[in-house]
Formats: structure tokens, C-alpha cells, sequence
């Protein structure tokens, strides 16, 4: 039946082509992506979010064309080419183009993703080891499971990574501005200043950014291949209701139907599906 199968889409759909088309002309910074990938889906929203001028460029990460293998040497995506250099220069990793974006916004746009207090930042930084050691590969352990009692036994461990994350989320609001000594709503605010959108009035975070495009799967793919239903709690349902109208992740995000084809391989553990696929399967770190 392999004529029926589902493959992986090549070109952004939905509001994600309507970015990309206002992204074509060439600037300092060319983001290397994919439009199902998630860890593109996270420099990208760190892109809109901290106003970084740049150059949208689709590829194709399992054909490893050259160009991609020039800025990311295990032909991953997400890539940049920094332009500013003769020649361009290359940096991979999402988490490390992450940080990349975040300076290099300190120091022109003046926007950022974390708050200003160093244990502040500091438990973001929590929430987004958290969410790169344990919720992700997380997903994926689920996601590719085939016998039901795998399938049971990672659906709950995925649960209990977003619970263990809304209780970092929850830990910072007590900690910093709970704990802040704030007098009125102001204070609050300014103290809750760079700790994400699970705070009423918040904005994002870096580790709303970090976790966001797997949020994202969770309500399509994970639903669609698994029956998952994300917590429904009201802190939770609420946070996840202002991540998915913000504007910077919004404006990344394609249409159902790209991501229900594009994970159909990892949803059928196909062999060969990808790096990170094969990772799960060996037992081993994500690449
Ligand atoms: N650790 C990398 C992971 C990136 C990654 O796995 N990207 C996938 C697409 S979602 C890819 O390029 N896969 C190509 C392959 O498996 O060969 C990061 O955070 O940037």
C-alpha cells in the first residue's frame, strides 16, 4: 500500500507561504528550513519575535544538498548563513541559534526572550533543559510507538513531562513574582517581564519558544495518530490558547494537513525516517 503512504511536504502552507513570501529578498541572516520541522519552527518564531531582518530558504534535510551541509554539518535543519561575513559562516543547533539571536538582538532590536534578574533567567533556563532532555524526546518515544501498551506507557510519560513543566512555570511565577514583594498589577507585570505567556499578560519566552512547535504537534499530530488530548486544565488551556494566538508563533504555523502527511513516517516508525527518528529507535540522545 506504499502508493497510499503520506509523505513529507516541501512547501509551507497557510499563514506560514504568507511569511515566507514577505521573507524571499536576501539580508544578513538566511534561515535554512524546513516547514514541518519544529526545531526550525523555533528560530523562526525567535526570528519574527525579536524582529531580526531575514531570508526564509526552504530545503530538504534528507536529501542533504550541499549548501545545507556548508552551515550544518550533520545536515540539519535548522541552519543560518550569516552573510555579514566574507565568506558566509554557518551555525547550527536550534537551542545554540536560539542564544545566537537573543545577543545578537541585545544588541540592535533591544527585544528579548528572557527576563533581566539572573534567577530569573535561571529558571527559564530550567524549564528549557527540561523540556530539551525529557519533554522532546518524549514526544517522539510516543509518537513512534507501535504496540498499545508502549504507546499507554509514553503517553503518560509525555503527560507527566507537561505537567513537570507547568510546575516549572508555576515555580517561577511563586519564586520571582509571587515571591517579588510586587505592591499593584504593575509590578507584577514587571516582574513577570520575560517569564513567558503561562503569566496572565505575559509575552513569550524562551521556553514558551523552546516547547511551542511540539505544543503545536501535540494538538494535530499527537491527537490525530495517538487520541492525545493536551491537559485541559485552565492555567494550562490558557497558556496554550495565548501561545497559538501569538503572533510570532501564528505567523510560522502551516495548515493541519502539512503536519498530519509529514508525520505519518514517524507515526508508522517507516525505517530511515530521520536522525532523530533513528536516535529513539537505538535508545540513544537525539542528534
Ligand atoms: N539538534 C538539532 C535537531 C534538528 C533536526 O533533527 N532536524 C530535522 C528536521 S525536523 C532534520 O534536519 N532531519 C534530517 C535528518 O534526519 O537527516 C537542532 O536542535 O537543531
Amino acid at each position: 500500500m506504499s502508493s497510499e503512504q503520506k509523505n513529507y511536504h516541501l512547501q509551507c502552507t497557510g499563514e506560514a507561504l504568507e511569511t515566507v513570501k514577505q521573507h524571499e529578498a536576501p539580508q544578513d541572516i538566511t534561515l535554512f528550513g524546513s516547514c514541518f520541522c519544529p526545531f526550525v519552527q523555533r528560530v523562526w518564531v525567535a526570528l519574527e519575535y525579536l524582529d531580526i531582518p531575514y531570508k526564509y530558504y526552504e530545503v530538504d534535510p534528507y536529501k542533504k544538498p550541499a549548501d545545507l551541509l556548508e552551515v550544518s554539518p550533520k545536515g540539519l535543519v535548522p541552519g543560518l548563513k550569516l552573510h555579514k561575513y566574507t565568506p558566509a559562516r554557518g551555525l547550527n543547533e536550534s537551542t545554540v541559534i536560539l542564544e545566537y539571536l537573543e545577543d545578537i538582538a541585545a544588541n540592535t532590536t533591544k527585544r528579548s526572550l528572557l527576563p533581566t534578574d539572573p534567577y530569573a533567567r535561571a529558571l527559564v533556563r530550567l524549564q528549557c533543559d527540561h523540556i530539551a532532555r525529557s519533554l522532546v524526546p518524549a514526544f517522539y518515544r510516543f509518537l513512534q510507538a507501535q504496540d498499545e501498551s508502549a504507546q499507554i506507557e509514553y503517553g503518560q510519560e509525555f503527560r507527566s513531562g507537561l505537567e513537570a513543566l507547568a510546575a516549572l512555570f508555576e515555580r517561577a511565577d511563586r519564586d520571582i513574582v509571587q515571591g517579588g514583594g510586587a505592591a499593584g498589577v504593575g509590578e507584577q507585570k514587571a516582574l513577570g517581564a520575560g517569564l513567558g505567556l503561562w503569566l496572565e499578560g505575559g509575552d513569550l519566552s524562551l521556553s514558551d519558544v523552546m516547547i511551542g512547535p511540539w505544543i503545536f504537534r501535540a494538538s494535530n499530530v499527537l491527537k490525530h495518530y495517538r487520541g492525545f488530548e493536551l491537559p485541559t486544565g485552565d492555567k494550562f488551556g490558557a497558556w496554550i490558547t495565548r501561545l497559538f494566538a501569538h503572533p510570532a508563533f501564528r505567523v510560522t504555523c502551516s495548515t493541519e494537513e502539512l503536519y498530519l502527511d509529514s508525520y505519518e513516517r514517524y507515526a508508522q516508525n517507516r525505517p530511515n525516517t530521520s536522525q532523530v527518528a533513528n536516535a529513539i529507535n537505538a535508545g540513544k540522545p537525539l542528534p
